[in-house]
């Protein structure tokens, strides 16, 4: 099944806003393999952003995700990927759609509440920088086969 890592960032939970992006996946019938609450150390942060760097962005995006405390997550699914970043919406709230996570709930360019990877392998990437394969759990759930239908993608 596809993975991918999610981040709710600093602002998202400074807002209070955890359950409600969290309800929004849970209401998509996206599976919740791991999850924790943590603070990204500077380290990790050049890590994760390392493409990024050098960009003019990059030193406010590093203080950014190190600013507090951040929910991340791996999501599984079928198309987890796209459907997490569709759910997110566009990467800056004012530009984002009503209905997205940022549409919704975000107006600037920095503060832009959460992040999803957004390709197969930066996703295994990055799933690894936060978990250890252990922390990952592989489970069913009760509804799952009237989300996602076998051989249907
Ligand atoms: P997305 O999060 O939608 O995949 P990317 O991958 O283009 O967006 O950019 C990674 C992160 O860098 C974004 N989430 C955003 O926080 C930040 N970022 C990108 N461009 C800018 C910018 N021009 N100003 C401030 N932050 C930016």
């Amino acid at each position: 099944m596809e993975k991918t890592l999610i981040i709710l960032k600093p602002d998202c939970i400074q807002r209070g806003l955890i359950g409600r992006v969290v309800q929004r996946f849970e209401d998509k019938g996206l599976n919740i393999a791991g999850m924790k609450l943590m603070h990204i150390s500077k380290e990790l942060a050049e890590k994760h952003y390392a493409p990024h760097q050098g960009k003019p962005f990059y030193p406010g995006l590093i203080e950014y995700i190190t600013s507090g405390p951040v929910v991340v997550m791996v999501l599984s699914g079928v198309n987890v990927i796209s459907i997490a970043r569709k759910l997110m919406g566009a990467t800056f709230g004012f530009d984002a759609e009503p209905g997205t996570v940022r549409g919704d709930f975000g107006a600037s360019k920095t503060f832009n509440l959460i992040h999803g990877s957004d390709a197969p392998e930066s996703a295994e990437t990055e799933i690894a920088l936060y978990f250890k394969s252990d922390e990952l759990l592989n489970y069913s759930t009760a509804a799952e086969g009237w989300i996602f239908k076998p051989g249907e993608n």
